[in-house]
């Protein structure tokens, strides 16, 4: 709990570090080598994020707010003022900012692996909206997602934007929604904004920026497990790789060996060969008919989907059931 103003609190139920050891030699061990791409947002990793959102190749952010500005009194008569507003993922709360005015919440839970981040954008936001409950939880929202007791029992909305679920294997889609759906209850609401297939070239090219801000976020990874569990990563050994997968329907970003070596984590070996990659982050995209069906076996009704003229994105609601 903390003192800026009775408005705003904090709830850490952050994962110890020994996750990303965990994960890392877990990862590290298969034949394809892996880590998920939650390991991406430490501080410097939330901050390439925020200006990966502003390259001019990475369409998403503009055409999710055109359909927040342009939707946000339907979005309301949906949801009814006085929701609980919660959002896995907030990270810099920046869109739902478009919709609380019209919203009008009674209570907004922003949710994120980065504590430094939530703090920061829960403080900025307490400013903004002094009106507005606030309750920060600090916690992995892949793991079970705990509300704290003191959030008001009122209907319960959770929004996620910015195509979040995109880091999802379709498989595990409904399983997530199902552990929304007991976040919500029946009758509570989903907000979702998802990328969508379009032309290849566009795909690629927003995930291999020209001022190289992707690269860095991929390859601010090993400086992370360098720093905080003791690796030996030249980062300047590996480059960042990323391609659409047209048979998976995903763009897949890889950090891949440049040189057959060695790195050393917390006192263990790994060998890399040269032209060998780690599978670092998968961004599944979605045709609305497709999403709309994994939304039905996590047990969510679909209600509207809203669509930028060229097709490249959607905000979709549902229901739960
Ligand atoms: C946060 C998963 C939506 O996949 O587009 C952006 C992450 N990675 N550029 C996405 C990301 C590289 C982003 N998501």
């Amino acid at each position: 709990m903390n003192s800026l103003n009775q408005k705003v609190s904090f709830h850490d139920f952050q994962p110890e570090l020994e996750s990303l050891r965990e994960a890392v030699f877990e990862g590290l061990s298969h034949k394809q080598k892996q880590i998920p791409p939650k390991f991406f947002y430490n501080e410097t990793g939330s901050a390439l994020f925020e200006k990966i959102l502003e390259q001019p190749e990475y369409y998403i952010p503009n055409k999710e707010r055109e359909l927040l500005r342009q939707y946000s009194d339907e979005f309301a008569k949906l949801i009814e003022p006085d929701a609980v507003l919660i959002e896995p993922g907030s990270g810099s709360c920046e869109k739902v900012q478009l919709l609380l005015e019209s919203l009008l919440p009674h209570a907004y839970v922003p949710m994120d692996i980065s504590s430094d981040f939530l703090m920061q954008s829960a403080y900025s936001m307490s400013r903004k909206f002094p009106w507005l409950n606030i309750y920060a939880v600090c916690l992995d929202f892949t793991q079970e997602m705990i509300l704290p007791h003191v959030v008001p029992q009122d209907r319960r909305i959770v929004f996620i934007p910015g195509s979040s679920l995109g880091n999802f294997d379709p498989l595990e889609i409904p399983l997530f929604l199902c552990s929304i759906h007991r976040l919500v209850g029946k009758g509570g609401g989903l907000l979702v904004g998802i990328d969508r297939k379009k032309d290849h070239s566009i795909l690629n090219a927003a995930y291999n920026d020209e001022a190289g801000i992707t690269a860095a976020f991929n390859l601010n990874l090993l400086d992370r497990i360098n720093n905080e569990i003791d690796g030996t990563f030249n980062p300047d050994n590996f480059e960042h790789y990323a391609y659409y997968n047209d048979q998976l329907g995903r763009i897949e970003m890889h950090l891949v060996s440049l040189a057959d070596q060695h790195v050393s984590i917390s006192g263990r070996s790994f060998r890399f060969q040269k032209g060998e990659t780690i599978h670092t982050e998968n961004s599944y995209k979605y045709r609305p008919e497709e999403f709309v069906n994994l939304a039905y076996s996590g047990g969510f009704k679909h209600h509207k989907t809203w669509s930028d003229n060229e097709d490249y994105f959607s905000i979709y609601f549902f229901e739960a059931i």
